[in-house]
């Protein structure tokens, strides 16, 4: 029981029996969800946020020396080499006709190992993805909501970049730490910009810098449980009302992994990907852009992103550029 005698909520059927849902709006065969807002007009409203001709990358590193975060439970890439110079030297090899030499490599990786966009169809409940398809289309292959719909289409619009952890004066977002609708309406007001319908939201926690700076060991001690976005019932709805097509972030899994009130995890992934068809995009690397804010007060910018066009995949990587 709850404190004031409800029945205490503990599963996502529970948590969104009334929330707002977008399946059907793009029709009965849309897999690519809230990126139907990014109509032309919302890239010529993008393309007007150009002001210096600045391009910011924001996919991470693949390869560092400590590793790569990732999901507990999945592994960083493994990058391989197949021939290089030494094939030559050692005669395994000889030069193509005229003399070229090559080198030439292979990775094995998580397709959500890195900087990516989650497939809609990448988390469901209820036997239900994105847009009311039955979860069995996942089953060997992603048959509905791939990632390859976000691929062909790519994402392109207006992005503003909401720096929470500057807003709080710190360097990172502690383990669990939550950010509400009114952190994300301060941010903005504290850099002097409004948030627009169909804007391409970016939060920066400068969490994943507590990888590289406190260790792996630390970063995945004890539960995991990453700072965020946190789930409302008025977070929710503002999405909706704003019409957000996007949200990128500099963690792993874009939210609060567990929800403080009800235990449930990562109901975002539910509210925003699954029911309103949100696309998520993870493990952006958001110091630069960061930085670049901070210094030049242009917090809106024009914001692309295409990942690569694997069929049938839950995600795919992606290394989205800001131009401002
Ligand atoms: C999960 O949803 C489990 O992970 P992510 O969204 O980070 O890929």
């Amino acid at each position: 029981m709850a404190d004031d005698g409800t029945p205490k909520v503990t599963t996502l059927h529970e948590l969104l029996a009334d929330a707002p849902k977008n399946w059907g709006r793009w029709g009965a065969d849309d897999e690519v969800g809230s990126l139907n807002y990014l109509t032309s007009q919302e890239v010529l409203r993008g393309v007007q946020s150009v002001k210096q001709g600045k391009v910011i990358t924001l996919g991470m590193a693949i390869g560092s020396k400590g590793g790569d975060p990732v999901w507990p439970g999945r592994t960083p890439a493994q990058r391989f080499m197949t021939q290089d110079k030494s094939h030559y030297t050692s005669g395994k090899l000889a030069p193509v006709a005229g003399g070229l030499e090559y080198a030439d490599d292979f990775a094995v990786m998580f397709l959500q190992g890195s900087t990516q966009y989650d497939a809609l169809g990448h988390t469901w409940y209820d036997d239900k993805l994105w847009n009311g398809y039955d979860a069995n289309t996942t089953a060997g292959g992603m048959a509905k909501d791939s990632v390859f719909g976000i691929a062909q289409r790519g994402v392109v619009g207006r992005g503003i970049l909401l720096d929470i952890a500057r807003a709080r004066g710190v360097d990172a977002l502690e383990k669990g730490e939550e950010i509400h609708l009114p952190d994300l309406l301060d941010a903005a007001k504290r850099q002097g910009i409004t948030i627009e319908k169909h804007d391409i939201l970016i939060l920066r926690t400068g969490f994943l810098n507590r990888f590289f700076t406190e260790g792996s060991a630390k970063f995945y001690e004890g539960t995991f449980n990453e700072p965020g976005l946190s789930y409302t019932k008025e977070l929710v709805q503002w999405f909706q009302d704003m019409e957000i097509p996007a949200l990128c972030t500099d963690t792993i899994a874009n939210e609060t992994t567990v929800h403080k009130e009800t235990g449930i995890a990562l109901p975002l992934h539910a509210a925003l990907m699954r029911n309103l068809g949100v696309a998520l995009n993870e493990i952006c690397d958001l110091e630069e852009l960061g930085q670049s804010c901070a210094e030049d007060k242009q917090y809106t910018f024009l914001y692309t992103a295409a990942p690569i066009k694997f069929k049938n995949a839950t995600g795919a990587p992606v290394n989205p550029v800001i131009i401002k």
